[in-house]
C-alpha cells in the first residue's frame, strides 16, 4: 500500500519542519499555513479519519498531545479537525490542525 505524505514524513521520506516528535506522535509546520502559526499533530499509527480511533486512550492521547504542543508555541489557539472528503480532509492520515497567531480578535468566525 502506497505511504501517505505524513507516513513519508514520519519515515523521513520526505523533509518537514519538526515541532515536536515523542514514540507516538509528531508535529509539524504546514506547508500552505492558513493562520501566523499553523503545525500539524500527526499521530505516527496510522488511521485514516479522526472518526476510525475507536480507542479512548489513543483519542484522549492525541488531544493532549494537541494542546501540550499548542501550550508551546501559543496561548490562546483554535484546534481543527477535518473529517472525511466533504468536511475538507485532503491528506487521509488523522491529524489535528494547531492554528494560531493572530492579532487580538483577528480569528476568522
Ligand atoms: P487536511 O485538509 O485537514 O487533510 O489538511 C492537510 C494539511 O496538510 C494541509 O493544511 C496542508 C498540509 N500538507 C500537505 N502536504 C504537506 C507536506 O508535504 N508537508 C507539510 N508540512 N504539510 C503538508
Amino acid at each position: 500500500m502506497n505511504k501517505t505524505i505524513f507516513e513519508r514524513i514520519i519515515d523521513r521520506e520526505i523533509p518537514s519542519s519538526i515541532v515536536y516528535e515523542d514514540d507516538a506522535f509528531i508535529a509539524i509546520k504546514d506547508i500552505a499555513p492558513k493562520a501566523p502559526v499553523h503545525l500539524l499533530v500527526i499521530p505516527k499509527r496510522l488511521s485514516t479519519r479522526l472518526d476510525e480511533i475507536e480507542d479512548v486512550q489513543d483519542m484522549g492521547q492525541l488531544f493532549l498531545t494537541a494542546t501540550k504542543v499548542a501550550r508551546q508555541h501559543l496561548g490562546d489557539y483554535r484546534l481543527v479537525v477535518n473529517v472525511g472528503k466533504g468536511g475538507g480532509q485532503e491528506v487521509f492520515h488523522t491529524h489535528v490542525h494547531i492554528l494560531g497567531g493572530w492579532a487580538d480578535g483577528a480569528a476568522l468566525h
